[in-house]
């Protein structure tokens, strides 16, 4: 709910921090964490924003592990939030999207975070300035992370292990959040009491409170899938995308949001109500989204806001990782819409 205050009465993302710290809901070492990751995205909204301007849209020439081809500002938007975050002295290893296997930071002095990102995720937007977005998941760190690792293993073998090992999103997973370069630039975040969205005010460069405890409405009549791949889906998903189409008993059938990047369709999801999916398909038998820096962090800020994020069958953030850059199918939103994707896809 928008927060009604006097206006002057303003609390920005870093007192905010303060509080919980204060409260003891986080220690000083996230703090710092959190702090240095929405540095981050003010450097790259800015950048995201003039980037018509500074040359920065179009293609790097180069393609990422998941052989896409990386824009020239998810290369930089990549560098921004690996610097940061390796400033902050707080974060034993970081693994992103762009980044083949994570990487363990040498110059960390202590907390030793996990931190996963997609730092811009929806960034083929970028030549036609639509919603782009950063996402990221801040894991525990844990000792445990070398179980079952071999002899004299590599460093990749040791950052890969700490990841897949560390990483369990349902136990693990200790905040989560995104920022949405969009008419507004929008940061996200929970740290497990509830979801908190801050708006940058470019006047003085701070994130603002704007809403607190967001709760997404328990249903609505929004899906948002590329119906493009209609063709691959399996039946009973069929199924589930022609009921949408019938008016029903309301007399109005659903209708159909979709920006293609997952950021500005979650936010208008967890704000509005409906559903957002990317399922599996005949080419792409676990979907096309990552569960470590994609599914799980936004799945974590749906239940928070009392929504769900789902496989299609079960909770994304009880799914045990095997690998960084594991790919899943994912149902998040409203709870009513989530169950009912689910029971299509359970019917015989
Ligand atoms: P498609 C962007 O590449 C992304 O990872 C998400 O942000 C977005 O929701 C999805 O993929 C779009 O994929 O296949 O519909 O273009």
């Amino acid at each position: 709910k928008p927060r009604a205050r006097s206006s002057y009465d303003i609390i920005t993302l870093t007192t905010w921090l303060l509080k919980q710290e204060q409260a003891g809901v986080i220690d000083g070492e996230m703090t710092i964490v959190l702090s240095s990751i929405s540095t981050a995205c003010k450097q790259i909204g800015s950048l995201v924003q003039r980037a018509p301007i500074s040359n920065l849209t179009g293609v790097q020439g180069a393609t990422n592990v998941q052989g896409e081809d990386q824009k020239k500002l998810d290369v930089i938007s990549n560098e921004v939030f690996s610097n940061c975050l390796r400033s902050s002295g707080r974060t034993g290893v970081i693994a992103s999207e762009e980044e083949d296997v994570p990487v363990a930071v040498e110059e960390s002095y202590s907390g030793n975070y996990i931190v996963v990102f997609d730092p811009l995720d929806g960034s083929s937007n970028i030549d036609a300035a639509v919603s782009t977005g950063s996402i990221f998941g801040i894991y525990s760190p844990a000792d445990e992370c070398l179980a079952g690792i071999g002899d004299n293993p590599t460093l990749d073998e040791v950052t890969q292990m700490c990841v897949v090992n560390v990483c369990q999103p349902g136990t693990n997973l200790l905040a989560a959040g995104y920022c949405m370069y969009s008419s507004s630039i929008i940061f996200v975040l929970t740290i497990g009491t509830g979801v908190y969205v801050f708006t940058l005010d470019p006047m003085y460069g701070e994130f603002v409170l704007t809403q607190e405890k967001v709760q997404i409405p328990k249903s609505g009549k929004i899906y948002s899938f590329n119906e493009g791949n209609y063709a691959l889906w399996d039946d009973k998903l069929k199924k589930y995308m022609d009921s949408l189409k019938e008016p029903g008993t309301s007399g109005k059938p659903y209708s159909a949001r979709y920006i293609g990047s997952l950021v500005g369709d979650f936010h208008r999801t967890m704000l509005y109500g409906g559903i957002y999916g990317y399922p599996r398909d005949a080419k792409s038998k676990n979907g096309k989204l990552r569960l470590l820096y994609e599914c799980a962090p936004m799945s974590f800020i749906a239940e928070q806001a009392g929504g769900k994020g789902s496989d299609g069958h079960q909770r994304v953030l009880d799914i045990m990782p095997t690998e960084v850059h594991q790919r899943v199918p994912l149902y998040v939103g409203s709870v009513e819409e989530v169950e009912k994707v689910e029971k299509f896809l359970a019917s015989d």
